[in-house]
């Protein structure tokens, strides 16, 4: 009995500490500054700042002295709150500093950080450390260091989440030998250069929004994964600039309207560029740049780069509009481009394969086309009053999706509709690719163009009336059982087809002297869970939420995840795990080892 009361005053105990712990600390009352409140601060504590404009000492340069604390606004998700909660640097200060070893644990949010300088970042400066930057606004930040931004993080790695940027000086926000940046749902605006990434291991840019900044997005990493983000008239020079990184990857991403380029040197602008990158994997993007040149240009890529259902049009380079390639090879699968003709450009030493494409002008290929693809609306240039003149011409975005007479999706209306005709580009992908999100009837096959592959597809039409009930055995949903899905299952029987990742590399058992990670893809797989440590057991019975979990990636390539922490001196074993993962379940994969030869790397 008399245990059980220790056990029940323990708990007791226990959960009082833990109320008591978890302690707010007001600024400006009672704590007249922010800093004052930090050193009082203990980890899991909160410093709430009152709405208010604060400047002067303490509350400049303020120091996390390495707390775990979360230093915010009264209500980080009331926009209104955090517009009138401003740490004003006035030019001569930064706003906070961190550089104890912060981690995740330590939390900004909620607040407007302005006028904020420094010698590396205006607004908050991280050496060394990593911490939650949320729902922050950093507007009219500088630095005085070429390496700098609005927010710095060196040596390090963090997580900025439904921020905002305006108008900071140059960089907005910088990564330098981070080992990962995360960014998520954050706006840029008017950034000369929004986000740089120099020497990191990976940056994720993921729902993030570019708008007047004429560099968006410049890396050099191991890995640079941009999903749903959206260029808006960036990119006048370059929207996504990448310069050896060794893997880029882009899906879903929109890149509109970066036109009204002034002569007399109207070939600057592209959306993506990519010099010596060895593997980059464009899927789902749209591409109506509408600028005087081109969409994609690739130089001295020994690569790699491939280009999966895609759309190009509007881009108006005379040469090459979208793609142009240098000392580069490219595979284009599934994607239409219809920018008006010479779609492609290639340089020497460079060369271009494609197939199950539409291509304005023709191209030879298995499965190309040439035909109108019936888009809902192809947009159109507006000559701005002066039509001799082409640089102050602006594209008008038009619909991209296809139409069909079974059905397709009216973005606008939220709802689907019925067309008059029926695009040739529904059903004229690569066959041996799975559907994937396609909604019945997708055909059995996927469609070309941005929206192919995607719950956004246009339906496939077998004609009138529209077939209503699904019957098993009914491959491409014509509402028949015949030769048709016949024809469409001996195409797909003899291909090796595992949902499993295969094929590692280096292979199970072996050893290698590099630090990069590849794969076979499971057949279809949307994207792959990644494992890796060195204990079996650990890779083995991960979790999402295990130590060993190393994120969740959309292309079959993976590298480079020790990439800021040394390699042992001597050889060591490694285990890693690959789940591929399918709309509706996820295949686990083997654990395989490799060992590692000791020594610098
Ligand atoms: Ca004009
Ligand atoms: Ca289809
Ligand atoms: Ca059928």
């Amino acid at each position: 009995m008399k245990r059980e009361k220790n056990i029940l005053l323990w708990i007791l105990l226990a959960v009082t500490a833990s109320v008591a712990g978890a302690v707010e600390r007001h600024v400006p009352d009672p704590y007249p500054t922010i800093q004052a409140a930090i050193n009082d601060a203990n980890d899991g504590d909160h410093v709430v700042i009152a709405p208010g404009t604060y400047t002067g000492p303490g509350n400049r340069d303020i120091d996390f002295l390495g707390k775990a604390i979360t230093v915010r606004s009264t209500n980080p998700a009331d926009e209104a709150v955090v517009e009138a909660t401003i740490i004003d640097g006035q030019d001569l200060y930064r706003g906070f500093i961190l550089q104890n070893g912060e981690d995740a644990n330590s939390v900004i949010a909620g607040l407007t950080i302005t006028r904020g300088y420094g010698f590396y970042g205006g607004g908050i400066e991280c050496q060394d450390a990593g911490p939650t930057i949320e729902r922050c606004r950093m507007i009219h930040c500088s630095f005085t260091n070429y390496f700098g931004g609005s927010i710095y993080v060196g040596y390090s790695a963090a997580t900025v989440r439904h921020c905002a940027f305006t108008g900071n000086s140059r960089c907005a926000l910088y990564c330098y030998r981070c080992d990962h940046l995360t960014v998520e749902d954050c706006v840029f605006e008017g950034e000369s250069k929004a986000v740089t990434a120099n020497s990191a291991g990976l940056v994720q840019l993921i729902r993030c929004t570019f708008r007047d900044s004429p560099v968006g997005v410049a890396t050099r990493s191991c890995r640079t994964i941009l999903t749903e983000c959206c260029f808006e008239r960036s990119g006048s020079a370059y929207c996504v600039l990448s310069e050896r990184d060794r893997q880029l990857t882009v899906t879903r991403c929109t890149f509109i309207g970066n036109s009204k380029l002034p002569p007399p040197n109207p070939a600057q602008g592209t959306a993506i560029r990519v010099t010596s990158t060895p593997f980059v994997r464009l899927a789902q993007c749209l591409f109506l740049v509408g600028n005087f040149t081109r969409a994609v240009y690739g130089e001295y890529a020994d690569m790699g780069l491939q280009v999966d259902n895609c759309t190009f049009v509007g881009n108006r380079a005379g040469s090459g509009p979208a793609i142009g390639l240098d000392s580069s090879r490219c595979r284009i699968r599934n994607s239409i481009l219809w920018d008006g003709g010479h779609e492609i450009e290639l340089r020497p030493e460079s060369e271009v394969e494609i197939t199950y494409s539409n291509v304005f002008g023709g191209w030879p290929g298995v499965g190309n086309i040439v035909v109108d693809p019936c888009f809902v609306d192809p947009g159109h240039w507006e000559d701005n009053g002066t039509p001799d003149y082409p640089y102050d011409d602006i594209w008008v975005n038009g619909d991209y999706h296809l139409k069909s007479q079974a059905g397709r999706w009216d973005a606008a209306a939220a709802q689907w509709v019925l067309d008059d005709v029926t695009s040739p580009c529904i059903d004229a992908g690569d066959p041996m690719i799975f559907p994937l999100l396609e909604p019945w009837p997708d055909g059995g096959r996927i469609n070309m163009g941005v929206y192919g592959g995607t719950a956004e597809a246009s339906r496939s039409f077998f004609g009138a009336p529209l077939c209503q009930v699904r019957i098993p055995g009914d491959l491409n949903g014509d509402c028949k059982i015949d030769m048709a899905d016949l024809a469409l299952m001996a195409a797909n029987w003899t291909a090796a087809v595992s949902f499993q990742a295969t094929d590692p590399q280096p292979p199970d058992g072996g050893s290698t002297d590099n630090f990069t990670l590849t794969w076979q893809s499971g057949h279809g797989a949307l994207s792959h869970d990644v494992y890796f440590g060195s204990d079996f057991e650990a890779v083995q019975d991960a979790t999402h939420e295990s130590p060993t979990y190393r994120g969740s990636v959309p292309t079959p390539l993976v590298s480079c995840y020790e990439f800021m922490k040394p390699w042992p001196t001597t050889p060591q074993d490694y285990f890693w795990r690959v789940d591929e993962v399918y709309p509706t379940m996820t295949i686990k994969g083997a654990v395989w080892r490799f060992s590692r030869n000791g020594g610098p790397r």
